[in-house]
């Protein structure tokens, strides 16, 4: 396997980085996770976008611009001979000194790994996901703000773990004031009396490009689409419910915190969404 790093593309065993990266000694970068889906890469200029933000945000500047870095993405897919398979694009601060100053780091450092992707189980998407809310809570928005996709993912590392550890896949995540925020990877959507509701992204939720690619499938197929803030209730007593992300694209879930959601059964309008998703991620590519 080959992965881009730094400008080069090398051998897994030698795709090495400093101990003093600060992408390691303090979670400083951003990174992407994006999909490629029979030779094309789906909403890539989206992502890149969502990782110039992310990197502003943080006041790091990348080393390559929008056409090198879809370049850079496109190259390490070609040099794996891969079609279909998952994309980690990390850039980190860079390798510095020990101490939080980003000052005297540099220049930022550029990964890029194409791999196969690890799936939730096609039973899954057949028959629901069972998850559970779980007590570590999502970071506030004015702490930093969630639309940043930064290298720290203790707080929902955490919470992935609460719920393995009670029987569940999946953990529901809150913010501060009890409402939903997202699942630890993907953004969560419910379907009640014909309205399609998403939490917004002040209350801790990713602006995930699968969930801005389910808002455009609602318009299409005309299901009004409110992003409204959700407590475990609205959860609780919806009709249909499901997550969304670049790993897990659309899928049902069938039970929050023990409650059955709907008839216990994937719903008829969230299949709608899987299968219009599906058509769609073979057709919105950019080709490597
Ligand atoms: N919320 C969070 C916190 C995420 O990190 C999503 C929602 C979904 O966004 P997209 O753009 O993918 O529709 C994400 C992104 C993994 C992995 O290894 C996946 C994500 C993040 C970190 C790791 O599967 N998904």
């Amino acid at each position: 396997m080959k992965i881009y790093l730094n400008g080069d593309l090398v051998e897994k065993e030698k795709a090495m980085v400093s101990v003093f990266d600060h992408g390691l000694l303090y979670g400083d970068g951003v990174f992407e996770g994006i999909r490629l889906y029979d030779g094309c890469v789906f909403k890539l200029d989206e992502h890149l976008e969502r990782l110039e933000y992310s990197a502003k945000a943080i006041l790091l500047d990348l080393p390559l611009d929008r056409q090198q870095m879809a370049e850079a993405v496109c190259d390490t897919c070609r040099a794996n001979n891969l079609s279909n398979g998952y994309v980690r694009l990390v850039v980190t601060r860079g390798v510095g000194h020990l101490g939080l100053t980003p000052d005297g780091c540099g220049p930022p450092s550029v990964i890029i790994i194409a791999d196969d992707i690890q799936l939730y189980p096609e039973e899954l998407y057949e028959n629901g996901l069972k998850i559970i809310s779980v007590p570590t809570r999502r970071i506030n928005a004015s702490a930093l703000p969630p639309a940043v996709k930064s290298l720290n993912y203790l707080n929902n590392i955490l919470a992935k773990i609460e719920a393995k550890k009670v029987g569940f896949q999946e953990a529901l995540m809150l913010n501060d004031k009890g409402e939903i925020a997202e699942c630890t990877g993907d953004n969560v959507f419910v379907l009640s009396k014909g309205v399609l509701y998403t939490p917004p992204l002040d209350a801790g939720s990713l602006r995930g490009i699968t969930r801005g690619a389910v808002m455009d499938i609602a318009q299409d197929l005309g299901i009004p689409c409110r992003e409204q803030a959700l407590t475990r209730y609205d959860l609780w007593t919806a009709e249909e419910c499901f997550l969304t992300g670049t790993a897990a694209e659309v899928i049902p879930c069938v039970e929050v915190d023990h409650r059955t959601v709907g008839n216990g059964q994937p719903g008829q309008m969230t299949q709608k969404f899987i299968d219009k998703f599906r058509q769609n991620v073979r057709q919105d590519g950019v080709k490597i």
